[in-house]
């Protein structure tokens, strides 16, 4: 990517920075060269293309697992026992489907890859050496920032599962307020590919929910977490945010805001996004017990700077 791509295409304002502040997300529209989600885009693409082949513990298809979990024999759907993540049998008649995705023939597979950064170069490129260290840094009024960790989301024409609501920071192996998520759209997202919907403020809680399975609001009986408000059905309820972010804009959140999303109604167009986590000044490693296990085991005791493992969570800022 050129140089001058590197740079943000204008100051973030201090509206901006008063928003994130207040409501846990901010849209940031046009602030990165509109490359950025062309690239991103092509690199999705290939990344789906290969996974198969590939048969990383990095790619989940959660409408596989949603399938694997409605054919399971109710007789047989009791809660967990154990810390293992998101099997049929936790997931059983607790799926969160959108209704307003009716069942086709060709049904979207919901598709889910963690750590893309070290899979593809211009992922890489993108957590590591784009605008969006400097973004995460402003934001959180941080001087020094590590690439926490990432996700690719692939909703495609007629996915059926819904992004149950939940907060990323029980995901995440850390603890520290200057932890912060970037999302950057490949397209525009309008209402019926399922944009996400953030609970405004959510984050100033301070609270740590319960863990769930991305497609179901199940969770494991001894998550010490809190559980998670019964938003979905009650969205009237609650002060929520929804944004139709386009090639160029991104989305920040904080990672205690609660988030979730609907399936895709669309006929013919895919959701496709990725989204970085950055940890600023504070931020220390703590293992968190039911966080998915895809890039554990790690050396890390609870405490350490995230500095002692370079190649998992590299410094990306300053650049
Ligand atoms: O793409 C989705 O449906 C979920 C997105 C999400 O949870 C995130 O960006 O943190």
């Amino acid at each position: 990517m050129p140089q001058e791509n590197r740079k943000l295409v204008r100051p973030i304002t201090d509206e901006e920075l008063r928003l994130y502040d207040r409501d846990g997300v901010v849209w940031l529209r046009g602030i990165i060269d509109d490359e950025w989600a062309r690239r991103l885009g092509v690199a999705i693409e290939e990344l789906v293309a290969s996974h198969g082949e590939k048969q990383t513990d990095q790619v989940l298809d959660l409408t596989g697992l949603a399938l694997a979990a409605e054919s399971y024999a109710p007789a047989h759907a009791t809660a967990s026992t154990g810390p293992e993540w998101g099997s049929p049998r936790q997931l059983a008649g607790r799926l969160a489907t959108d209704s307003r995705v009716g069942r086709r023939s060709s049904r979207g597979h919901f598709l889910s890859i963690t750590s893309a950064w070290q899979l593809h170069p211009a992922i890489r490129e993108l957590a590591i050496d784009s605008p969006l260290p400097e973004i995460a840094a402003q934001l959180t009024r941080s001087s020094r920032l590590h690439l926490y960790d990432d996700q690719l989301l692939v909703k495609p024409p007629g996915t059926m599962e819904r992004t149950a609501w939940h907060q990323d920071l029980g995901y995440d192996h850390i603890a520290g307020d200057k932890v912060c998520a970037i999302r950057v759209p490949v397209g525009r997202e309008t209402p019926e590919l399922g944009p996400i919907q953030y609970l405004r403020g959510s984050h100033r809680s301070g609270k740590i929910f319960k863990v769930n399975y991305f497609i179901s609001d199940a969770t494991a009986p001894d998550d010490a977490g809190e559980p998670i408000p019964a938003i979905e059905g009650h969205e009237a309820d609650f002060d929520i945010v929804t944004f139709a972010p386009a090639p160029g804009d991104v989305v920040v959140h904080h990672l205690r805001t609660l988030h979730g999303a609907a399936g895709n109604s669309s006929q013919t167009e895919t959701r496709r996004a990725v989204t970085f986590r950055y940890a600023g000044d504070d931020v220390r490693y703590f293992f968190r017990k039911y966080a998915p296990p895809g890039q554990r085991p790690s050396h890390l005791r609870d405490g350490d700077p995230l500095d002692r493992e370079p190649e998992r969570h590299p410094v990306v800022w300053p650049g």
